[in-house]
């Protein structure tokens, strides 16, 4: 897939302040992917198409959740995650991504998951710390991101969950399996 054009069709799904964000996702993955190694080609389609289905109607990903087979306690999960395994399905579907790296990247973006993959990590951590976030403690994972992956997205994982306890919201379990995980081994990855 060639990048220009896919700059172009997630142009026409987002408003202007969100395709600036995928702009400075773009650009954290790809500096991330080369410090870490991870292939970087494939964090930049991955970081460009991340947030393709946030401006999606709740109905519509409602549809999409129930007919694609995704998982059904998501409908119950604060809708705010919606956007992120609709996002792998509709990549896939209208801009014809196979790469299952790429769409796993996008479906775990927001949650995270036990075992993550470096391609998933890579583009959890760079949605967290584009130049455009200001939010407490992102200067923080910032500097760890400059030395470790694991735990600046640990970090950033805990950092989250704290977020949501804070304002009483639910946790989806994903993100504490993925938490649970780096804390237990300080390091496990699939795939590589
Ligand atoms: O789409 P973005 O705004 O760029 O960032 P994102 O995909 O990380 O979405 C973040 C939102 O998702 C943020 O408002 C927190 C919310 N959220 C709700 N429930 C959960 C959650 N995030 C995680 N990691 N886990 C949850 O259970
Ligand atoms: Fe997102
Ligand atoms: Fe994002």
């Amino acid at each position: 897939m060639d990048k220009t054009k896919a700059l172009e069709l997630v142009k026409q799904q987002l408003p202007e302040k969100r395709y600036i964000h995928t702009l400075g996702v773009v650009q954290s993955a790809k500096e991330l992917a080369h410090r870490y190694g991870v292939d970087e080609d494939k964090a930049e389609l991955a970081a460009i198409y991340h947030d393709y289905a946030k401006y999606r109607p709740l109905d519509e990903m409602e549809q999409i959740i129930k007919d694609d087979g995704l998982p059904a306690d998501l409908l119950t999960a604060n809708t705010e995650l919606w956007h992120a395994p609709v996002g792998a399905v509709l990549v896939r579907r209208e801009a014809g991504v196979e790469d299952e790296e790429i769409l796993s990247a996008i479906r775990y973006h927001t949650s995270g998951r036990a075992q993550m993959t470096e391609l998933e990590k890579v583009i959890y951590l760079a949605d967290y710390i584009e130049p455009g976030r200001s939010f407490p403690g992102v200067d923080e994972v910032r500097e760890l991101a400059a030395r470790s992956l694991d735990e600046a997205v640990m970090k950033a994982i805990a950092n989250t969950i704290a977020f949501l306890m804070s304002k009483q919201q639910t946790i989806y379990p994903d993100t504490f399996h993925a938490y649970n995980d780096f804390a237990m081994h300080k390091g496990g990855h699939r795939n590589e």
